[in-house]
């Protein structure tokens, strides 16, 4: 079998990649080593940028997250046992996010590829990328006991923090930054109306807490939890009960609870690889980078990987250039460590850090408290949370 790109993971990067690369007639073949419904049970995003939302528009897939999708002008913070709103659309001339969970965006792009009839390869065993320092790359991989090869002329690894293509670079030419939090997030999902309209932001002295939601009648909850916690350790009573302590009294009393349909424990990590580029393989999202889901970075930052990505193919097959894939990594770099910065400084400040003694939580607080305070301290959160302009800085 041959290809012109050999996508490996099917995640939104993936999937994304795969749909822009078939607007522009270039093929694809995506890998995946998990099932369809193993993918779409992953609970994770749910917050997008203009810059996300446009790329699904671009790839075709927008109309239902258009439909389903609640827009949101704005988040609360809550320090010190109270909340301050946090207005994105004021504060950034006029700029919102989209509250559609991964789930959504996940299944949107494979009902599409599906309908074009478009190749994936999904419960695919022993993946493994060959040759991408030449001209010739090749991807070997079990289905049903049978061993099968793809070769193409890219690899995009597309394949998670987890996946083969960035284990697969050569030691000696790759360099990784790391930072992993003494914490971790435990999220529940339940069929319950929202708390509040809009997400709350919580610093308190028990922990952080996020109150997000996926649609009227389905809310999603986080909290922060040390590291060292089971999930078999929090029932549903007992995260129900520990987030009603970490809420202000209003959202406590209105807070609705109810059986969670999924509920588990994520590590918080800030990671980057460099470069992003290994001849003719490539990594974009979370297999060249992971920010702390405080400032819901992640997808988006995926998103616009994709994008560049997808631009440099499309002047290699149209433009015979390859200025686009030479510039790559250092393009996807700049924008990733912006959104790395912000994701770790917005964890710093909304988490509870034990070894830090308690002059940590006062520091905090007087930050939070100057932040809310000072039209620049409200601008910098609405800014990056919204996502910075592409060409920032340019
Ligand atoms: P994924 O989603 O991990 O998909 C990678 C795919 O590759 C497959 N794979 C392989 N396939 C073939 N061969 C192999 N050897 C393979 N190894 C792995 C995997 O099975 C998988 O299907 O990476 P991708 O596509 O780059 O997408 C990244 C996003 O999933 C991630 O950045 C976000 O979920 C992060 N994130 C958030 N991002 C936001 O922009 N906004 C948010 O509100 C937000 N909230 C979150 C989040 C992540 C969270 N967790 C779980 C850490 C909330 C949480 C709790
Ligand atoms: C979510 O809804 O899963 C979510 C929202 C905002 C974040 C992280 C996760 O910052």
């Amino acid at each position: 079998m041959r290809t012109q790109v050999a996508i490996i993971g099917a995640g939104p990067s993936g999937l994304l990649l795969g749909q822009l690369l078939h607007k522009a007639g270039i093929d694809a073949v995506i890998i995946e080593r998990q099932s369809p419904e193993y993918v779409l049970g992953r609970i994770r995003a749910g917050v997008l940028e203009q810059v996300a939302t446009d790329l699904l528009d671009e790839a075709g897939v927008g109309q239902r997250m258009h439909a389903e999708g609640l827009v949101h002008t704005g988040f609360d913070m809550l320090f010190n046992g109270e909340r301050h709103r946090i207005d994105l659309e004021k504060l950034t001339g006029g700029k919102k996010v989209m509250v559609y969970g991964q789930t959504e965006v996940t299944r949107d792009l494979m009902d599409a590829r599906q309908a074009a009839g478009l190749p994936t390869v999904y419960d695919a065993a022993n993946v493994q990328v060959y040759d991408f320092e030449t001209l010739s790359p090749r991807v070997t991989y079990e289905k049903d006991g049978q061993s099968h090869t793809l070769a193409c002329d890219f690899i995009a690894g597309c394949d998670g923090f987890h996946g083969v293509c960035r284990a697969s670079a050569p030691r000696s030419a790759i360099k990784e930054f790391e930072k992993v939090y003494p914490f971790g997030w435990l999220g529940l999902l339940s069929d319950t109306p929202p708390v509040h309209h809009e997400l709350i932001y919580v610093n308190h002295p028990r922990g952080f807490a996020l109150c997000s939601q996926r649609s009227a009648t389905r809310s999603r909850y986080y909290l922060q939890v040390p590291l060292t916690d089971k999930i078999e350790q929090w029932s549903d009573e007992a995260f129900w009960q520990e987030l009603k302590l970490r809420l202000d009294p209003e959202a406590a009393g209105k807070l609705e609870t109810g059986p969670s349909i999924e509920k588990s424990i994520a590590p918080l990590r800030s990671f980057v690889t460099e470069p992003l580029r290994f001849g003719r393989m490539f990594l974009a999202g979370d297999a060249g980078h992971i920010v702390p889901p405080t400032g819901a970075k992640g997808l988006n930052l995926a998103a616009t990987d994709v994008k560049y990505l997808m631009d440099a193919f499309v002047e290699f097959y149209q433009e015979q250039s390859e200025a686009g894939i030479d510039g790559y990594s250092e393009r996807c770099l700049k924008r990733i460590w912006r959104a790395e910065r912000f994701s770790w400084w917005f964890t710093s400040i909304m988490h509870t850090f034990d070894s830090e003694g308690a002059i940590n939580g006062k520091l905090q607080q007087a930050e939070l408290d100057y932040l809310m305070h000072s039209e620049a301290g409200l601008k910098t959160i609405a800014e990056n949370y919204v996502g910075l302009p592409l060409d920032f800085g340019a």
